[in-house]
């Protein structure tokens, strides 16, 4: 359970006088001493040391010099991508032995388990932004292996923007604020970010991802991570097999809409982070299994596009994933900044068994996210930190610089050394070190791009295609949203022209919808559209929705005289289901339901909107739903609920709400009446779909 706070007595603190001195007495016992970083004993907080009680303040008062010199540095530079985040620790458990095709030790025996760090993440935003911003999702893990940390950077999408890692500056900046005026925040819908992919069109692919639903998640926990790139597998024999990493969420696929997003931005920027929190804080620990897509060079060749192209996945229906093992995150960090915030990941942590391929993205990464810690952590001994410092022994004759909180005993800070075993330390290994796969390379050195990269529509069209009816329509809508931020006709025009080489309605559509005076021509491509790929059923989220509604929470809006029996009832089925439900009340303290028993509120109506449900409930008396119906934030309750194609259930007399929020007439098969307790159970087996989608296209106009 979420830990509630121990009711303190007001009278129990001593208040602070500002004199000083007196001993701070908490409910509960004595405290410790506080001590400056020194350890000295400190006796005044309150008052820093002056010449005489209304003098100067003194030099010589080194806890308030050492106190606010502390406080002045208490910054580091925020991650120049990916600054917001969250992070949590958890542990990996491999399925079975995968010896015949890696050495890598984390994968030698089933049921071994690994210790994990892993931070989710924005990429646009601040450190500061709301986390529903549309965005891809980092989904970053540190694996803490007996051999080393091996770290897999990437994403809740498996395909990226861009080719070569050159370019990401580039695309980094058009994203982010504009450098004028430092807005907008956190957010795509603007000139220079369609300006650059308008004219980039190897990223028409990933816009594509980035408009469907991915992009906003309805927690961390309902989304899958992909390494992106290609890799490589070695075993022990030195054989090579290339691999694309996939996780899958154990709570299957689920997004909010898009106006649910703006709305929740504001209703709860930490929306992510808290859902995360309470989930492991409640012991409900989130899971996803590690798959693998295994393929040799005869796939990578016969395959219609290149494996070392990240702007191309390859469709599971191509090749299967197989699982091989299961992360689950049960523990949340102590402290923010210590792990999260100083967490340093590198692509290039790999360990023996597990290698780089060619592309050129990865390469570019490799160099990046070494170069980054420094200058966001200052010192070369980041991995002195213990979120960075690997489980198993480090034995080098690296030394000293900023912050150093190890190094090696003795005089032997270098090798070859003639010091014997004892004193002389480590040496290289050449049975267990690691060993780059000896990929033959050659060809004149060159800036050029691959011909085999040059088709940037087809599994664009390919991943539209595979979308059901209303994924296809809120790709349509994003498009419409984010173009008609775009002050300059002429990107807008651009984009069309883009999306006619993708699918000619979808172009038409979102053409319209912006009123386009003339369609544009198709953009001129390098490679035709194919038009054949086959469709690939596991790219949609709601082909791959859960199959209850575990995980997720039921919003009941409750009012004095509330049927005790049947808010009891659906508690009870929501319960069983392994969902939650949070009641809201017009005021904070709760509700006495009909039986006279009092009913707390976690949330007052107007910080409580329905879009931090799932699903909702209004269960009131007459007397209450005549209160709600005056109650602005009690109709947008219902509408926001409404318009989101959320399950409703409602008691008989809370229609007067509906009735004055203008629904009463437009209630659908997706708003249950619940008469009796024993209904709640169907109410609940309705809520597995997560939505009512039919009523989307009723609140479209014709
Ligand atoms: Fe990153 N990226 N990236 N990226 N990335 C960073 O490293 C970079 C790319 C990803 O939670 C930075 O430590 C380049 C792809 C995640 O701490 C930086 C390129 C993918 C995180 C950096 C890419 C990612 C980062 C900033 C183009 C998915 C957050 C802070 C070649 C596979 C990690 C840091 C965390 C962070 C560079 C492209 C995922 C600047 C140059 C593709 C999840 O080093």
């Amino acid at each position: 359970m979420t830990k509630k706070f121990e009711s303190v007595q007001v009278d129990d603190l001593a208040l602070n006088t500002g004199q000083g001195g007196e001993v701070h007495q908490i409910a509960g016992g004595d405290v410790e001493t506080l001590t400056t970083q020194g350890g000295t004993p400190v006796s005044d907080d309150q008052n820093s040391l002056k010449a005489g009680s209304r003098g100067p303040t003194l030099l010589e008062d080194q806890h308030f010099r050492e106190k606010i010199f502390h406080f002045d540095h208490e910054r580091i530079p925020e991650r120049v991508v990916h600054a917001r985040g969250f992070g949590a620790h958890g542990f990996f458990e491999t399925y079975e032995s995968l010896a015949d095709i890696t050495a890598a030790d984390i994968f030698q025996r089933a049921g071994e388990k690994t210790e994990m760090f892993v931070r989710f993440s924005t990429v646009a935003g601040n450190k500061g932004s709301p986390d529903l911003a549309r965005d891809v999702r980092g989904f970053a893990c540190r694996f803490y292996t007996k051999e080393g940390n091996w770290d897999l950077v990437g994403n809740n999408i498996p395909v990226f923007f861009i080719q070569d890692a050159i370019k990401f500056p580039d695309l980094i900046h058009a994203a982010k604020a504009a450098p004028d005026r430092d807005f907008p925040q956190a957010q795509t819908a603007h000139d220079n970010f369609w300006d650059f992919i308008s004219l980039s069109p190897e990223s028409m692919h990933m816009a594509l991802w980035i408009m469907s639903d991915r992009t906003i998640p309805r927690s961390l926990r309902f989304m899958e991570g992909f390494g992106v790139h290609t890799f490589r597998l070695v075993n022990a024999a030195g054989k090579s097999t290339f691999v694309k990493f996939h996780w899958k969420p154990a709570l299957g696929l689920q997004s909010v809409v898009w106006n649910e997003a703006l709305k929740l931005n504001g209703a709860d920027p930490d929306f992510h982070r808290r859902d995360l929190w309470d989930a492991i804080q409640m012991g409900d620990f989130p899971e996803w299994e590690l798959g693998m897509q295994l393929f040799d060079d005869a796939f990578a060749e016969r395959f219609d596009f290149d494996i070392l192209d990240a702007t191309k996945f390859i469709p599971e229906e191509e090749v299967p994933i197989r699982i091989v093992g299961k992360m689950t995150l049960d523990r949340c960090v102590d402290n923010f900044f210590l792990e999260t915030e100083q967490v340093a990941f590198q692509t290039g942590n790999i360990v023996p068994g597990i290698d780089f391929s060619n592309d050129p993205l990865l390469q570019g990464r490799n160099f990046s996210y070494l170069d980054t810690q420094l200058k966001r952590l200052g010192s070369p001994n980041f991995t002195h930190i213990p979120v960075n410092a690997p489980r198993c022994p480090v034995r080098h004759f690296q030394q000293d610089g900023h912050m150093a909180m190890q190094s090696r005993k003795g005089r032997a800070n270098y090798e070859p050394n003639s010091w014997g075993a004892d004193i002389g330390g480590p040496r290289e290994s050449p049975e267990r070190g690691f060993r780059s796969f000896p990929a033959e390379e050659s060809g004149g050195k060159a800036r050029v791009r691959s011909e085999t990269f040059a088709d940037h529509y087809s599994q664009a069209r390919q991943f539209y295609l595979s979308q059901t009816e209303v994924e296809q329509n809120h790709i349509a809508k994003a498009f419409i949203f984010e173009l008609s931020k775009v002050e300059t006709l002429a990107i807008r025009s651009r984009m069309v022209a883009h999306l006619l080489n993708v699918d000619e309605g979808l172009a038409k559509k979102v053409a319209t919808e912006l009123r386009l005076k003339d369609m544009p021509k198709p953009a001129s491509a390098k490679r035709p559209t194919k038009m054949d790929l086959k469709a690939s059923p596991k790219l949609s989220i709601l082909l791959n929705g859960p199959k209850s509604f575990k995980g997720r929470k039921l919003g009941i809006l409750v009012t004095d005289g509330v049927d005790a029996g049947l808010l009891t009832g659906l508690k009870k089925a929501i319960e069983s289901e392994g969902a939650l439900i949070e009641i809201v009340a017009p005021n904070i303290g709760g509700v006495k339901a009909s039986d006279g028993s009092w009913i707390e509120a976690k949330q007052k109506i107007d910080g409580g909107p329905s879009v931090l449900y799932d699903a909702v409930a209004v269960l009131t008396s007459k007397e209450g739903a005549a209160l709600l119906a005056k109650l602005p934030p009690a109709k947008d309750f219902v509408t926001d609920a409404f318009a989101h194609c959320k399950f409703i259930a409602y008691s008989a007399q809370a229609l007067a709400l509906f009735e004055k929020a203008g629904l009463a007439a437009d209630l659908d098969q997706g708003c249950v009446k619940l008469d009796a307790a024993k209904e709640a159970k169907s109410f609940v087996e309705l809520c597995r779909e997560l939505r009512f989608w039919p009523r989307e296209k009723t609140l479209e106009p014709a």
